[in-house]
């Protein structure tokens, strides 16, 4: 019974939001089933309206961009739900589950891929970087809106 106490060590973080659009389109169960089910584990999750000053500096990198404004007015546009998942190589793993950026390029199969149609409705965000993750998750949550702790089947996930 030994492997039923081991001690888990903290490992990769990434941030996740289901856009306002996903949230209108009651998309939420579908998406969140789909990183259950992969076998990530949920420390934090939040509903909110991002403000413009979150929103722009989520966006910062793109702060140049023709379609900036654009994207700012959408995501401030209704609630977003903000999360952090945990897993093994989640950061690059979250972005293969969503899929291309371009709805119409995402393969069938992904999250956009199945469920969109339009890069300013592409229903979901996730961290493109273990930088950008950390980064990201500062910005929308507070650490004691965080959860450590360990499911009941995580020897069933995990090996040794
Ligand atoms: P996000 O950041 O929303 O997860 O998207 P990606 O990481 O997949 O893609 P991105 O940073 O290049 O784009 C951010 C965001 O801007 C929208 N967008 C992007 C847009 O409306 N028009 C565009 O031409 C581009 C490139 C969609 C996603």
């Amino acid at each position: 019974m030994a492997t039923l106490v081991k001690t888990f060590m903290p490992t990769e973080r990434t941030f996740i939001a289901i856009k306002p659009d996903g949230v209108q389109r009651g998309l939420i169960g579908e998406i969140l089933g789909r990183f259950e089910r992969k076998g990530f584990k949920l420390i934090g999750l939040k509903q909110l309206i991002p403000s413009r000053d979150l929103a722009e500096q989520h966006y910062g990198v793109h702060r140049d961009r023709p379609f900036f404004k654009g994207l700012v007015d959408f995501i401030t546009s209704g609630p977003v739900i903000a999360m952090v998942w945990e897993g093994d190589g989640v950061v690059a793993s979250a972005r293969r589950l969503i899929g291309a950026t371009k709805p119409l390029e995402s393969e069938p199969g992904t999250i956009r891929g199945d469920l969109a149609v339009n890069i300013g409705r592409n229903v979901i965000h996730g961290s493109d970087g273990l930088e950008t993750a950390n980064f990201e998750i500062n910005l929308w949550f507070e650490s004691t809106e965080l959860n450590d702790w360990h499911p009941a089947d995580q020897i069933w996930r995990v090996e040794d």
